[in-house]
Parts: C-alpha cells; sequence; structure tokens
C-alpha cells in the first residue's frame, strides 16, 4: 500500500515517487547524474541541452541564501550528442524515467534534437520555452506563434511524450493565449514553472551585484518564487479544468518539504520538482521530501497522492 502512496503516472510515464529534480541544478555531468540517479529521486531530468557543447556564462553566475538562489548558467552542457548517450546509460543502469530537457537557440535546433533524442531511451522529452539568461535571445515562450510553430514541428518528429518547460505569466490573458496553442499541440505535460527571469541581487557592502552575466540580472528559484509558482499551478489548472482539457501539470519552485510539495498537489500538480533546495542538500533531499510527504499524507488520512490533486478549497463570502 504504503509503496504506491506516492505514486503517479504522466502520459504512461510512472513516477514513484512523484518527486524529482528540476532541469538545471547538478544535472549536467555524468558523474552528476549518477549520483542523482542513485537517490531517491522519482525521475532523472537532464540539464537543458543545445546542439554543440556549452561553457555558458562566466562566472560568477550563480548566488544562493536561505530564501533562494539567482542563476545565470547561460546553458552550459555537453551538447545532445553527449546527452543522448548519458540519457541512454541512465536508462539502461537505473530503473526509472530518464527526461532529457532541449533548449534550442534556434527553432531548427529543437528539431534536431527532438529528433535524436526521441531516439533514445528516454521516458519522455522536455521542451525548455522559457531559458532567461541567454544575452540577446528572448524567451520563445513569450512568443505564442513562435512556440506554436516549434511544438507543431516537434510533434512531428518524435512519439516521445513532450513535458513543456514554461515561465510564470504574471497577466492572466498571457496564459489564455499560451494556453490555447498549449491546448491544440499534442503535449502530455506543462512544468510550471522556471526560474522568474532578470531579478538582482545586491552585495550591499561591496555595492555590486553578486552576479557577473547580463549586469547581475538572473533567474530566481527557491522560496522567494514558492508563491508565483503556486499561482501559475492553480490558474492553469482552474483554466484547463473550465475548458474540459487538463494537461498534467509538474510543479516547481520553491519546494523544500513534504508541505511545499502537498500544496503543489493541492493546486493542481500531479508531480514536483525540485531545484534550488536539491542544488542546496543534494540527493539526500529526495527521502526526506518522500517521508515527509508519506507523513502528511497518512496523518491527513490521504491514501494516495492522486486524492490532493487539485482540491484547494478556496474561501467562500458570507
Ligand atoms: O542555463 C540557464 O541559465 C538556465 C536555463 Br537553460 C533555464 O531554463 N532556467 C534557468 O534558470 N537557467
Amino acid at each position: 500500500m504504503a509503496k504506491e502512496m506516492l505514486s503517479n503516472e504522466i502520459s504512461r510515464v510512472k513516477f514513484n515517487p512523484i518527486i524529482m529534480n528540476a532541469s538545471g541544478a547538478k544535472c549536467t555531468y555524468e558523474d552528476e547524474l549518477k549520483k542523482l540517479a542513485a537517490s531517491d529521486t522519482g525521475a532523472v531530468v537532464l540539464k537543458s541541452t543545445t546542439v554543440e557543447p556549452r561553457k555558458g556564462n562566466p562566472k560568477p553566475k550563480y548566488w544562493d541564501n536561505e530564501f533562494g538562489s539567482i542563476n545565470s548558467n547561460g546553458l552550459e552542457n555537453l551538447g545532445y550528442k553527449k546527452t543522448a548517450e548519458m540519457a541512454d546509460m541512465l536508462a539502461k543502469e537505473f530503473r526509472k524515467p530518464v527526461i532529457p530537457s532541449i533548449a534550442g537557440l534556434h527553432y531548427e535546433d529543437y528539431l534536431t534534437m527532438a529528433e535524436e533524442l526521441g531516439k533514445t531511451k528516454a521516458a519522455a522529452l522536455e521542451i525548455n520555452l522559457s531559458c532567461p539568461n541567454i544575452p540577446g535571445k528572448p524567451q520563445v515562450a513569450y512568443d505564442s506563434l513562435q512556440s506554436k510553430k516549434v511544438l507543431e514541428k516537434v510533434r512531428e518528429l518524435t512519439n516521445k511524450p513532450l513535458f513543456i518547460k514554461l515561465p510564470p505569466y504574471l497577466e492572466l490573458i498571457h496564459q489564455d493565449e499560451i494556453l490555447e496553442i498549449l491546448l491544440e499541440a499534442d503535449v502530455q505535460a506543462l512544468i510550471l514553472i522556471n526560474s522568474v527571469a532578470n531579478t538582482l541581487s545586491i552585495d550591499a557592502e561591496k555595492e555590486q551585484a553578486t552576479i557577473l552575466p547580463k549586469k547581475g540580472l538572473g533567474g530566481l528559484g527557491g522560496k522567494f518564487i514558492k508563491p508565483v509558482a503556486l499561482g501559475q499551478v492553480w490558474s492553469f489548472h482552474n483554466k484547463m479544468k473550465e475548458k474540459g482539457k487538463e494537461i498534467p501539470i509538474i510543479g516547481v519552485g520553491g519546494i523544500y518539504s513534504g508541505t511545499d510539495a502537498f500544496e503543489f498537489l493541492l493546486a493542481g500538480a500531479s508531480a514536483v520538482q525540485v531545484g534550488t533546495a536539491y542544488y542546496q542538500e543534494e540527493g539526500k533531499i529526495f527521502r526526506r521530501l518522500k517521508e515527509e510527504l508519506m507523513d502528511l499524507l497518512e496523518a491527513k488520512n490521504y491514501k494516495n497522492v492522486k486524492e490532493v490533486i487539485g482540491k484547494l478549497k478556496t474561501i467562500e463570502e458570507r
């Protein structure tokens, strides 16, 4: 019984537990990936890859504290050929879903990578439309026509489940606009949310930005963004429910505890990912989160995570 308590399926991909890493933190190189895969993570999500290997942005490009992190990694990765090799190795050696992530610098890059990674043993492909840190390259997800073009063509090139990584849309009509495209495209999950773009932290003593790229601007993650992420999950969940077509949501942004994961389930997430907290606590965080979530479900008399999804109550007017 308890063994299946934290399990759920998205498009026939089984996650047990539904808690996994978010693309980005400590999932680029083979040694990191093997350590991650050996932990209690419910899946192995790889760092977003590009066609060619990249060193990414110049250092310092990461800052964090107890409330979260700001990164401007700039797509440091080994390129899609090596990523495909690593995905196959991980799928062979570990009995859990392996999910490579692709982030094209150009439209054609998405197609090349989707086709080739589609031939691997990956359980699904993450299509990252929301990298915030490449100077001169706006996020694809904020251009709905370009997003439509990418998603339609990628779908023609692979049969793998497609999990779409999105940024926050702080205006509701922008959510409606992208949702129309997502609901027409044949995609199997929405990953909400990527880091909050173009934020700044300052070292007041030095009177200096804490990271170097983009004059100090980078993507915000961790506790700072949990209410933003929950708001996106809840809003997209409600909008899809109203339309009668629900694409499962994977929630991410500020999960440090079992209670945080539970909140994302209530707001409509079918699974969750951990970015900054995994970076800070490393692989052992997955066992802790699993135990905390299991204890919470038991205390509340839930038999399975599935019973919690989207069950958030709103306050009624009196
Ligand atoms: O590599 C990065 O700088 C990066 C990416 Br691709 C992303 O999707 N989100 C993020 O916070 N950083």
